[in-house]
């Protein structure tokens, strides 16, 4: 094993640590502008520095969080006092990484599907990563359910993107999160979503093998297995907890971990499937990678008024803290 390798390995174990997850802090400037506005903020390049500096000052962050994903954006960029944030979280104890896909583009081919782009001059991009300081990566692919949706093409297009990335990373030393995302959006029915699911993750297996990925130097950042925000149904913690670990299942022992993204479930829901996922023995530890379900009640607590800057921290120290105990969960359970 080469030293890169035992490196990533070391990385992607302190980044799914007992009782730890990952903030994804990385919208793109068009979405974090929009979140922005949304929220009252006029978006700016100082707007969007100000928000992530609110989010990593937060006290307490690094009891609950290992590592924070960034954009090009942030990792540019400074907090108040002067220090790069890279080096800001890597002070607290948190690892810094960076979303390098340029995102979901339409696909040429496959009307209403994506590619996920960014693969272009990545490893340049990623030695210029690693030498200001991240230590893992991110790469998200997206999957619409429809009926005739995902096709295979865009299974195995993505699939593919998402295993070279992960090279790539893996050679450059960075611990590539490996995001295949199936989105809630629809009316499917969970079963449908764990189909859909398990056929994407078939193909992004065999491609990671194809690349000789190091399963046990990857974090896997994928959806929970739910019904479509569309349904009637509304499935249990419980039942959400069954159907993710059964189509996880097919992951072999030597992945380092997983770490769920919320995908736009209501905070106290993505937190509750969280706890009940950890009823459940696996070979891998289960986490959090929420982006939405940890910094959207943060925004709307702040709205950008300086005098309400404490209630955004809070609002984050609270849903970090109520996760990071859903994940602690299962050491508590292992032990007792
Ligand atoms: C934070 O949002 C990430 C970047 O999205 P865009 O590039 O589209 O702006 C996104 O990849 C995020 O990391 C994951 O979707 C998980 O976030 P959620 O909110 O689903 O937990």
């Amino acid at each position: 094993m080469t030293s890169r390798s035992t490196e990533c390995r070391q990385i992607a174990a302190q980044l799914t640590a007992p009782g730890k997850g990952i903030l994804a802090a990385d919208e793109s400037i068009a979405t974090m502008s929009s979140r922005l506005e949304q929220a009252g903020v006029t978006p700016s390049a100082d707007s969007r520095r100000m928000y992530r500096e609110l989010l990593v000052t937060t006290p307490g962050l690094s009891d609950g969080v290992s590592g924070i994903i960034f954009c090009d954006e942030t990792l540019g960029q400074v907090l108040s006092d002067g220090r790069p944030f890279a080096q800001a979280v890597r002070q607290l104890g948190i690892l810094p990484g960076i979303k390098v896909d340029t995102g979901a583009k339409p696909c040429p081919g496959l009307p209403g599907e994506t590619i996920t782009e960014g693969l272009d001059g990545l490893p340049a991009r990623l030695a210029h990563y690693a030498e200001i300081g991240a230590a893992f990566a991110k790469w998200r692919a997206v999957f619409t359910i429809a009926d005739d949706k995902p096709s295979w093409g865009s299974i195995a297009n993505n699939a593919n993107a998402l295993a070279r990335y992960a090279a790539a990373c893996q050679e450059a030393g960075l611990v590539p999160i490996v995001e295949p995302e199936v989105m809630m959006t629809g009316s499917h029915t969970i079963q449908r979503c764990a189909e859909v699911t398990a056929s994407v993750h078939a193909a992004v297996r065999q491609q990671l093998s194809l690349q000789h990925v190091d399963l046990a130097g990857i974090v896997l950042k994928p959806n929970m297995i739910t019904e479509g925000d569309g349904s009637p149904e509304r499935s249990t913690p419980e039942q959400v907890a069954d159907a993710t670990v059964q189509v996880l299942r097919a992951w072999p022992a030597e992945l380092a971990g997983v770490a769920f993204l919320s995908g736009g479930q209501p905070p106290e829901r993505a937190t509750a499937n969280l706890e009940a996922l950890q009823q459940h023995q696996t070979p891998w530890p289960l986490t959090f990678s929420f982006g939405r379900a940890l910094v959207s009640p943060a925004l709307a607590a702040w709205g950008g008024d300086e005098t309400r800057y404490a209630d955004g921290q809070t609002a984050l120290g609270v849903h970090v803290a109520a996760n990071a105990a859903a994940a602690r969960l299962r050491r508590d359970l292992q032990s007792a």
